[in-house]
């Protein structure tokens, strides 16, 4: 019999860096080795997955809420999907950050994946700034995210103060039992010796909190009545305190680049991310809160828009607006 997958859970809230720390992880991987990666959106249309397979990885996608609100069976359909095709040597999971780890962890750590997989050092990604909103401090998914991890980082440190570091430090070293690792980054890049840290069975700040939401259920599709209607439309999410919007469309669609990027950096929305063409060629679009990022990209099979916001959003007039920007 084989060995278990080594298997790893990035965690942070939305937009901390998941996908960038696990892109750099990627680049720290031994030659001939394989390892693949299941990434978990809160959106109905993944980009996370395109992002990571535009940099040749092995790639599973999760989309529509916390994988494990859905009783867990997308999530162990992925996986086992995954780990059938790519017969991974190392497993990064990354969970949406509007999720709740725990019940992920409880499935990796159940009887049925037991011989499979080997759970080892879970990694929490934290933007520092968002220590400064008290809300953040309340918020179940957030402490619980770093309350699961063995390995709790400080992100985006080139965006923080001296004294938010030095918040984010305290904050960190209050947790029992203590973290394996402290550490501050930037851009994601985690030591790749820190995959082989011991992992803890850590319990929750919040172990009562945690409800099962009913996403999907509540998404709605919806097709606009345009002539490109077959190669463009859209779907919404709601939950955990969170709307959601996400758009597909066909590869032929062509955006004209600044009015997108309005909508990009409209820092009402907590997220924005996609890929998508323009008439500059393909771009990854990324923002958290008006944070915007764009960098060129190969040519896609598709493209696909998400936002994420804490307001409701008016679906049916985003759509319109988007379409307007149509070349
Ligand atoms: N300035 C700065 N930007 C960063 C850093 N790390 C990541 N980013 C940017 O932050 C944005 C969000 O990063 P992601 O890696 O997509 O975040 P995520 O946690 O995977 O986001 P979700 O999956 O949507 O929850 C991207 O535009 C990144 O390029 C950093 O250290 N500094
Ligand atoms: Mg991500």
């Amino acid at each position: 019999m084989t060995r278990p997958i080594p298997t790893h859970l990035i965690v942070g809230f939305l937009g901390a860096g998941k996908t960038t720390a696990i892109l750099d992880l990627l680049q720290h991987k031994p030659e001939g080795e394989i390892w693949a990666v299941l990434v978990n959106e809160f959106g109905e249309v993944g980009i996370d997955g395109a992002l990571l397979r535009a940099r040749g990885a092995m790639v599973r996608e999760v989309p529509g809420g916390c994988m494990c609100c859905v009783a867990g069976l997308p999530m162990q359909m992925g996986l086992n999907m995954l780990i059938q095709q790519a017969q991974p040597d190392r497993l990064l999971i990354e969970p949406t950050g509007l999720g709740h780890p725990e019940q992920i962890m409880r499935i990796l750590r159940g009887e049925f994946y037991t011989d499979l997989l080997s759970v080892e050092s879970t990694f929490c990604l934290v933007d520092p700034r968002r220590l400064d909103d008290s809300r953040v401090l309340k918020d179940v998914q957030f402490q619980d995210q770093a309350a699961i991890a063995d390995v709790l980082v400080a992100n985006k440190i080139d965006l923080c103060s001296d004294s938010q570091l030095a918040n984010f430090d305290l904050w960190a070293k209050g947790f029992q039992p203590p973290k394996a690792r402290i550490a501050h980054t930037r851009n994601g890049a985690l030591d790749p010796a820190w995959l082989q840290l011991p992992s803890t069975p850590r319990s929750l700040q919040f172990p009562t909190a945690h409800h099962h939401h009913g996403h999907g259920a509540e998404s709605a599709v919806a097709q606009t009545e345009t002539a490109t209607e077959a190669e463009w439309w859209y779907r919404e999410n709601a939950g955990d305190g969170h709307f959601s919007i996400g758009w597909q469309m066909g590869p032929e669609i062509c955006f004209k680049r600044s009015p997108l990027m309005g909508v990009v950096m409209d820092a009402r929305f907590a997220r924005v991310k996609g890929v998508v063409r323009t008439a500059d060629g393909w771009l990854a679009i990324n923002a958290v809160g008006g944070d915007a990022a764009s960098e060129r990209i190969d040519p896609q099979p598709e493209g696909r828009l998400e936002i994420i916001s804490r307001l409701e959003l008016d679906a049916g007039q985003l759509d319109q607006r988007l379409l307007a920007m149509l070349e």
